[in-house]
């Protein structure tokens, strides 16, 4: 495992934490198991199919939007409960949501944002696991706008060092597993960008915590 550290951000990463010929069965598995979707959502008033297939998993009462997109709640299929459990055991934390992504080739992709809605718990890890092709997984610096407001106001202060950080790549292969640890989510954000040669799939799993708001 290696640890990857900057001001604001706190990454654990396992290179192959599924060995080869697991990491294949499990992507055959969750190929036919999932109910893929094709999403939109609106911006500006516009709609736009989003670059890739979903599915949210979760717990019944854990829900989640962005960018206007209520995701319907899916049961947990039998091989992404396995996982959660694995992951359970590894973290010490249940995950009671995930977020399926399917990236049919190259031109799928994922923008710049952070994982910072207010229905995640913001002391949990968020788990990522990767199946299929290699992608490039982008950081950036960018406080959330609620830490920017913090640090206009003098409510806080960017974490030593800040100033002087630079956007990163970590290559993510087949079977790896990237732990997002906080307080990641409010100081960077992440995306995956396109590659527009690459022909072969990959499968990303976000297993998060949502906490229901009162
Ligand atoms: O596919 C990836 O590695 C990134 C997924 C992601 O950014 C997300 O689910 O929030």
């Amino acid at each position: 495992m290696a640890e990857v550290q900057a001001p604001g951000l706190h990454l654990r990463h396992w290179p192959a934490w599924l060995a080869p010929s697991a990491a294949a069965e499990l992507l055959e598995r969750l190929q036919l198991e999932v109910p893929w979707k094709q999403e939109a959502i609106t911006i500006y008033g516009r709609r736009h199919l989003l670059p890739r297939l979903t599915c949210w998993m979760a717990d019944p009462g854990c829900g989640y939007s962005y960018s206007g997109l209520a995701n319907a709640i899916e049961p947990w299929s039998p091989a992404a409960a396995e996982l959660r459990d694995a992951l359970q055991v590894l973290t010490g934390w249940r995950f009671n949501s995930l977020l399926l992504n399917r990236y049919r080739d190259g031109r799928d992709a994922m923008g710049w944002h952070a994982d910072d809605e207010p229905e995640l718990e913001p002391t949990a890890p968020i788990a990522s696991l990767s199946l299929g092709a290699p992608r490039d997984f982008r950081l950036r610096p960018q406080p959330s706008p609620r830490n920017r407001a913090a640090v206009a106001s003098g409510a806080c202060q960017l974490p030593a060092g800040f100033d002087h950080c630079t956007p990163f790549n970590i290559p993510l292969h087949n079977g790896d597993l990237l732990l997002m640890e906080p307080p990641t989510q409010l100081w960077w954000q992440h995306a995956l960008p396109r590659r527009l040669r690459l022909q072969q799939q990959r499968l990303n799993l976000t297993f998060r915590v949502v906490r229901a708001l009162t």
